[in-house]
């Protein structure tokens, strides 16, 4: 079943003034997109762990090299080449997509002579039952710097069987595609590396790109430094953090837990961290590299809560990464056993499945709120993950620090009244007008997907790099998807995957981060950011996470509050 020429969803003419203007701004290009350019191999690449095995699952990409597009005479000017070019959205909503679509568009128009452009709807869902969109001029205009992925939406669905790719291929070969761009995270990257060594495997003429998306950054690495959406994603929560900031201030009696999306990576928790500075900030990688159990996490929380109190302030905000209990080993032990089970076993009420939990295991499952032990039980997404967006840690942390709360007020430790207000930060910001560096970013990943199909590339991740240097000085090239894989163990067996970028304890944010903490638990030294701005001053700012990546120092950006010697908040505080 297909779809061509459907009329678009949105009408620019409904559009707020915002939206309008940001309709018409012209999106700058790297110098090296702007010209002629050549394409230019690097050396041979490996794998980013267990190359033996990535050989033996990738026999036509293993090794092959990442490229990078250099001024040149051979591919950048007007060409006589008419492309089939097919592209999809995959996984959850990041700000920017549309501008990936229209960076692909624009080159395909300007680049190329009369090349067609489908946009598969609904995800990899969308290539397996050929369900696509002609794109145009017109259709495509309104979605221009816009948030959201409703030009064509998006899904989950992993192209997995065999049967699944012979769809894949037939799509292809129906559409007599030449290239396909894949849109996607980590997972969805990995599905688009095996689509490719699949076409290749099966003499299918179809190249396939990938471009990083995900609001959770963690796909990244040295050539892709950053995953689109990151940047405006945090900058929308930071505003919304920074308003409870001075609602808690305001009413002096509430501690607001905000739980703050990002899957298994607390990225997006540290960067509202360096953006807003919190009372408390729980770092998932942390937690596990100290190898924190629950109960010392809620002490943690309730020890700062303690001292606030003594100091006068009993209010506060507290930042909770979605995936921290993920972090924590012996409820990541748990998980791991109960994923084991789901993969082979019917979870009934009667609870024969519990015997195979080993005894800390169940010892731990049956300690935890039912709600939360329901939770732990939801169907796993298709990649195999616990569904972390669905379990309410935030709520469940609140219930354990009242716990231990009353415990110490039964022995003359505390005697305030705690109130825990809960949210949950997430769909919020995945949508929202990307800010102007995910505007642009997303245009040069979507301009350089389709210089790299007219190269015949396939098998690599679009890759923009020198982000902190002005856009026309941006570097742009294609990695070898293969050299960022590694395998895992995921529904019961191993599988190829993309290795995720983790917060990395030893990084400059994070420990710009870790100095600043104490003085941030006791002392209130909120900052509202605002909502993004798109002129005038900080509307060119990249996250702190980046700059810092990327190696400037930013201390001006805390001049509010000094470096000082850690405060002593308490004996029972576990982080250093
Ligand atoms: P991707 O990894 O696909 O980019 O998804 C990111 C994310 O927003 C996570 O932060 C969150 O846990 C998950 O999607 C929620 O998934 P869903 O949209 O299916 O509820």
């Amino acid at each position: 079943m297909s779809s061509s020429g459907a009329t678009p969803g949105r009408l620019a003419s409904e559009y707020s003034e915002v939206q309008s203007s940001r309709l018409k701004v012209t999106l700058p290009l790297p110098s090296v997109l702007k010209t002629a350019f050549n394409v230019v191999d690097g050396p041979p690449s490996s794998a980013a762990g267990n190359p033996d095995e990535i050989a033996k699952l990738f026999p036509n990409l293993f090794g092959q090299p990442s490229t990078s597009l250099v001024p040149g005479d051979s591919s950048g000017s007007a060409s006589n080449q008419s492309l089939k070019i097919g592209v999809v959205l995959s996984g959850g909503q990041a700000p920017g997509g549309h501008n990936v679509i229209s960076g692909l568009f624009d080159y395909l128009q300007e680049r190329t002579n009369g090349s067609t452009l489908y946009g598969f709807k609904g995800g990899p869902a969308g290539i397996m039952n050929s369900k696509y969109v002609q794109l145009t001029t017109d259709y495509v205009y309104p979605y221009r710097n816009q948030g959201g992925f409703d030009m064509i939406c998006s899904g989950r669905d992993k192209i997995e069987t065999p049967e699944q790719f012979k769809q894949a291929q037939e799509t292809a070969k129906k559409l007599d595609l030449d290239g396909l761009v894949v849109i996607g995270g980590d997972d969805s990257n990995t599905n688009a590396c095996l689509l490719a060594e699949n076409f290749r495997g099966n003499n299918i003429k179809t190249w396939v790109i990938g471009c990083p998306k995900t609001i959770d950054g963690d796909l990244k690495c040295k050539e892709v430094p950053t995953s689109f959406g990151f940047d405006t994603a945090c900058k929308i929560y930071s505003e919304m953090i920074g308003n409870v900031m001075t609602d808690a201030r305001s009413t002096g009696k509430y501690y607001h837990f905000v739980r703050l999306m990002g899957r298994a990576a607390s990225h997006i928790t540290l960067e509202c961290a360096l953006q807003t500075h919190p009372n408390i900030t729980i770092i998932g990688e942390e937690v596990a590299a100290q190898k924190q159990t629950l109960k010392s996490v809620t002490d943690y929380i309730t020890n700062v809560i303690c001292k606030r109190a003594e100091l006068g302030y009993n209010y506060g905000v507290i930042l909770i990464p979605e995936g921290l209990i993920d972090f924590i080993p012996e409820v990541q032990q748990l998980i791991s056993e109960l994923n084991e089970i789901l993969a082979h076993d019917v979870v009934d009420e009667g609870g024969m499945w519990k015997k195979k939990l080993r005894n800390q295991s169940l010892q731990l499952f049956e300690f935890l709120p039912q709600a939360i032990q329901e939770q732990l039980l939801l169907e796993r997404d298709p990649h195999g993950n616990v569904q972390v967006a669905r379990i309410e840690t935030e709520k469940m942390l609140i219930q354990m620090v009242e716990t231990e709360l009353e415990s110490r007020r039964k022995q003359g430790l505390y005697n305030k009244e705690f109130k825990g207000q809960s949210h949950f930060f997430g769909y919020e910001g995945r949508c929202g007008l990307p800010s102007n560096f995910d505007s642009n970013y997303c245009y040069a990943l979507g301009y350089a997907a389709g210089a790299l199909l007219q190269n015949g590339k396939t098998g690599l991740i679009s890759s923009v790099g020198n982000l902190d240097a002005p856009v026309e000085k941006w570097t742009v090239g294609g990695t070898a998807l293969t050299s960022l894989m590694e395998v895992e163990r995921r529904h019961g067996k191993f599988k190829p995957v993309i290795k995720k970028a983790m917060v990395d304890l030893q990084a400059a944010h994070f420990k710009k981060f870790a100095s600043m903490r104490d003085d941030w638990a006791l002392k209130n030294r909120y900052i509202s950011p605002g909502p993004v701005q798109f002129i005038g001053p900080t509307s060119n700012d990249i996250n702190h996470t980046l700059m810092l990546e990327l190696g400037f120092q930013l201390d001006f950006l805390f001049l509010n509050t000094p470096p000082q010697p850690p405060l002593q908040i308490s004996a029972h505080v576990q982080f250093s």
